[in-house]
């Protein structure tokens, strides 16, 4: 067994992880991160594209802004189609001046791997039967094994970083949890492809066909989503099928103007809202993906883990600095706040604009469920304060403080 020591243990190198280290390591308090797959497997994860301000002061404050701020694209707003009718949401003049950023979290992730390899700072990559123990102990610990070698790593926190399906939150006792879960009836069939963009802004469309989302990665690679029943397979869908149902649920001028091309990736992501509460557990602070998953509908996953780590990383901090060790106590009820205001509006753009009478069989409700959201995306699209109130969710609210 070889003996490792450092001061926070991170589970997991993606965005949360590798974020959090980076900007632990700028305050010199020592991380040691412990991987299950390859730093290749993780970048090959095609992901979310939309970065909040608070996302981006963050990366700035972790040194690694530079390639996101020469590439990223600043996107002053967006657009919401319903059955062909394009509404621009001005999130700059509607919000006070906030803005969102088009930059994939692909690229994020590469730009943080880097950084932390330059910096030689320790990965664990293809790390397996990674386990947590002492989590009630003033000095917690992980083992795992890596190229055929056993190693217990001794820490003071553990940073549960490893995404929904990680070992951190399933060793928390179910005794000491409680979960929240909402399983939505379809899935979002995903294409990226170094075609130009159908649109200069991110076009979400509801059509009777289903929901479609033309997104993009600059101005020579796009990234669309489609709506798809559960039981879809992603080998069931050829390019060419995908580029023509995607038309079918664009606005009829972006339909014309949409230039196909192969997939460089194609995959079908299931949808749930989840929350695991409390987010922390003794000296394991669970982080992202890890305490909570939203619909991709708001634009909000990525940006929510960011939110968990600026709070994480203000916190030790403050107990490494100052030594105010029982501050740290207070990460989970900080955290929730703005994890539920970020999953209320998920499942809210979620209902407003996706097809659930496709998945419902003749059930009366659902007519008038219809004709509800029928009636509230006519009232928040054509309205200023209804606009104003997507807007501010959607430029994401102000990162918690943790005074
Ligand atoms: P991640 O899941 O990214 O990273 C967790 C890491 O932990 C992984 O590298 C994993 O290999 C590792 N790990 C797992 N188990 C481990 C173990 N036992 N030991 C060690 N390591 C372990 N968000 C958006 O905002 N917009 C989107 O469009 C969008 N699309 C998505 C599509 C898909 C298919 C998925 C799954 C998510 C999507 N998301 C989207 C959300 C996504 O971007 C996450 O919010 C983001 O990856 C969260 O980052 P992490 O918390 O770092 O978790
Ligand atoms: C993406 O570009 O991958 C993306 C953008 C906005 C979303 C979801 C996904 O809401």
């Amino acid at each position: 067994m070889k003996s490792l020591v450092t001061q926070v243990a991170i589970i997991g190198a993606g965005p949360s992880g590798l974020l959090l280290g980076q900007l632990l390591a700028r305050q010199g308090i020592e991380t040691i991160i412990v991987e299950r797959v390859s730093p290749e497997y993780v970048l090959g994860r095609i992901r979310a594209g939309i970065l909040e301000q608070g996302f981006v002061d963050l990366v700035r404050e972790a040194g690694v802004a530079q390639r996101m701020e020469s590439e990223g694209e600043v996107h002053d707003g967006f657009e919401i189609a319903v059955d062909g009718q394009r509404t621009h949401i001005d999130l700059k003049r509607l919000t006070g001046g906030r803005t969102v950023l088009c930059y994939g979290q692909t690229e994020i992730t590469r730009d943080l791997m880097e950084a932390r390899s330059e910096s030689q700072l320790v990965t664990y990559y293809e790390s397996s039967a990674v386990e947590l123990h002492g989590l009630q102990s003033e000095k917690p610990w992980v083992t795992f094994k890596c190229r055929g070698v056993s190693h217990r790593l001794d820490c003071d926190y553990i940073a549960g970083c490893d995404g929904f399906h990680g070992v951190s939150r399933q060793t928390i006792p179910a005794s000491a949890r409680k979960e929240y879960e909402k399983i939505y009836p379809f899935g979002w069939l995903g294409l990226l492809s170094e075609t130009p963009p159908v649109s200069e802004e991110l076009v979400y469309c509801k059509s009777e066909r289903g929901f479609a989302l033309a997104s993009r990665r600059s101005r020579t690679r796009s990234r669309y989503y489609l709506q798809v029943p559960l039981t879809d397979k992603v080998e069931d869908w050829s390019d060419e099928a995908f580029w023509d149902e995607l038309k079918r649920r664009l606005p009829a001028d972006a339909a014309e103007q949409l230039v196909t091309g192969p997939s460089l990736e194609k995959s079908i992501a299931p949808l749930r809202s989840f929350v695991c509460e409390p987010m922390q557990y003794g000296k394991l602070f669970l982080v992202g993906d890890a305490a909570h998953i939203v619909p991709p509908t708001g634009a909000k996953g990525l940006n929510l883990a960011a939110s968990d780590v600026a709070i994480l990383f203000q916190l030790l901090k403050r107990a490494y600095r100052d030594g105010d060790v029982a501050c740290v106590a207070r990460y989970s009820e900080i955290a929730l706040r703005r994890v539920w205001h970020a999953e209320r509006f998920s499942w809210w753009m979620s209902s407003l604009l996706h097809d659930f009478d496709a998945c419902q069989v003749n059930d009366m409700d659902s007519e008038i469920a219809s004709r509800f959201t029928a009636s509230e995306l006519d009232y928040y699209l054509n309205h200023e304060e209804g606009q104003a109130v997507i807007a501010n969710q959607y430029a994401g609210l102000p990162h918690e403080s943790i005074i």
